[in-house]
């Protein structure tokens, strides 16, 4: 039975931009005149888009945006991308520098470099190398529906940047929270970022997969967005690469008698506001989440966006109340979760017995706000429980690999037994052929 509560808690949790959730993917949708899933929805769109390009990407924009396009009004104008600098607050774009520092520090940081391993024996010289370059173009996806997100740009173009990517497209819808936000252009023009569209949803998606004309297509495609955006990444990819498919925003915090009910509460409200955004409370201190739930009251109450967290953590809100740490870590890996803060006097504890988290944060000060907007980790992380297997963003998704080996005619000498061994166990003689005929004489 606690199984059943639990499995009802995780698909409550995972709100309609997670592809698992069944719910999600079960709702059906007026449009093009029959009720189509989203999934039926997405698999139209990207096979308009591929077959009739940017003819199909203008029409789903005016109809799905309401947005009346044009070849030369898709892409943002370099004169619209400074006008939106010059305009912009300095003290702004004095903070849009100070985190692009950070992150940069920090993707550069993990950033994988080739490794090279040597086998010597007496003559024979075997290199095996891992060779890394920077994928040579990709699309960004930045969400404009709810709210304007200039730090999405940040936390996807910055990590591309650092591995050196050249290429960097942004797709982002043409609303005011969107592609005519001017903080968003003004972040873009000062990230150096020359290719801003306005475009969104799963037709964004499709023509930055397939390209279109003026929209050449690109090899990876990153970022999050709604439940169409998230499908069309998953139909696309393949032909193209995605990263993990992020879906709305979730927060556990695990809290003991050391915590403070209003940090605690403000925290779970922080990812609540984001509308759709889902909070959890674990706690093994009964007094703790009494007050906790106070404060969530007294400070929904004063929030400019109070009632849209409210609602969020009406839907997808739980505290929880664990009979001990132990049960509290269990509950954790088990939700998997995007953000995990551990609010105990002895965070380190608890960090050694959870494994499922996207980011974790340790401790009173370190508010999840934090890692959203300055740290330096992105923000783009696995969500809807899938935490278990997929990771967040990061400087290394934007590397790919080839494996480089050379060997000596001593070295194919000593290895080619092997060779020879396993290509007739396999049948195939011109395996063992091509190693024979350099060794006959
Ligand atoms: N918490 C969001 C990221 C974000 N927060 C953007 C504020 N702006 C998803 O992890
Ligand atoms: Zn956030």
């Amino acid at each position: 039975d606690a199984a059943r509560q639990f499995a009802e808690l995780r698909e409550k949790l995972s709100p309609q931009g997670n592809v698992v959730s069944e719910a999600g993917r079960q709702r059906t949708i007026e449009l093009f005149g029959a009720p189509l899933t989203p999934q039926q929805v997405v698999e139209k769109i990207c096979q308009d888009v591929r077959s009739r390009g940017l003819e199909a990407l203008l029409e789903y924009t005016r109809k799905l945006d309401r947005k009346e396009l044009t070849a030369q009004t898709l892409r943002v104008s370099k004169q619209e991308l400074s006008a939106a600098h010059a305009q912009a607050d300095p003290k702004f774009l004095e903070t849009i520098r100070r985190i692009r520092e950070n992150v940069l520090e920090f993707q550069q940081a993990i950033l994988s470099s080739d490794v090279v391993i040597r086998r010597v024996v007496d003559n024979a010289r075997v290199e095996l190398r891992q060779r890394y370059l920077p994928l040579k173009r990709v699309g960004i996806c930045v969400p404009g529906g709810a709210a304007a997100y200039p730090s999405t740009v940040l936390m996807t173009a910055v990590p591309a940047q650092a591995a050196g990517v050249p290429e960097i497209a942004v797709v982002v819808p043409p609303t005011q929270y969107g592609a005519y936000n001017s903080d968003l252009l003004a972040t873009c023009h000062e990230l150096g970022i020359t290719e801003v569209y306005r475009i969104g949803g799963a037709q964004a998606v499709a023509a930055l997969a397939y390209g279109v004309e003026g929209l050449p297509r690109v090899d990876k495609i990153v970022g999050p967005g709604n439940l169409f955006v998230a499908l069309a990444k998953r139909h696309v990819f393949g032909e193209v690469d995605i990263d993990s498919i992020a879906g709305p925003s979730e927060v556990i915090v695990l809290a003991d008698e050391s915590a403070n009910p209003a940090y605690v509460a403000s925290d779970l409200i922080s990812q609540a506001e984001h509308s759709p955004g889902s909070a959890v409370l674990i706690t093994w201190h009964p007094p703790l989440m009494a007050a906790v739930q106070q404060e969530l009251e007294r400070q929904l109450e004063r929030l400019e966006r109070g009632d849209l967290a409210r609602q969020s953590l009406e839907d997808y809100g739980a505290l929880i109340l664990a009979r001990g740490e132990e049960e509290a870590a269990r509950l954790t890996d088990e939700l998997a979760t995007e953000h995990l803060h551990i609010s105990t006097k002895n965070p380190d504890e608890l960090l050694n017995k959870v494994q499922n988290a996207g980011a974790i944060f340790m401790g009173h000060y370190t508010p999840v706000a934090l890692g959203d907007y300055v740290a330096g980790p992105s923000h783009v992380l696995p969500t809807g429980g899938t935490a278990r297997f997929a990771n967040g963003l990061c400087a290394n998704d934007f590397l790919k690999r080839s494996s480089v080996i050379r060997y000596n005619r001593e070295a194919l000498a000593l290895d080619a037994d092997a060779v020879r061994m396993i290509a007739d166990k396999e049948g195939l003689t011109a395996h063992r052929a091509s190693v024979d005929i350099r060794l006959q004489d």
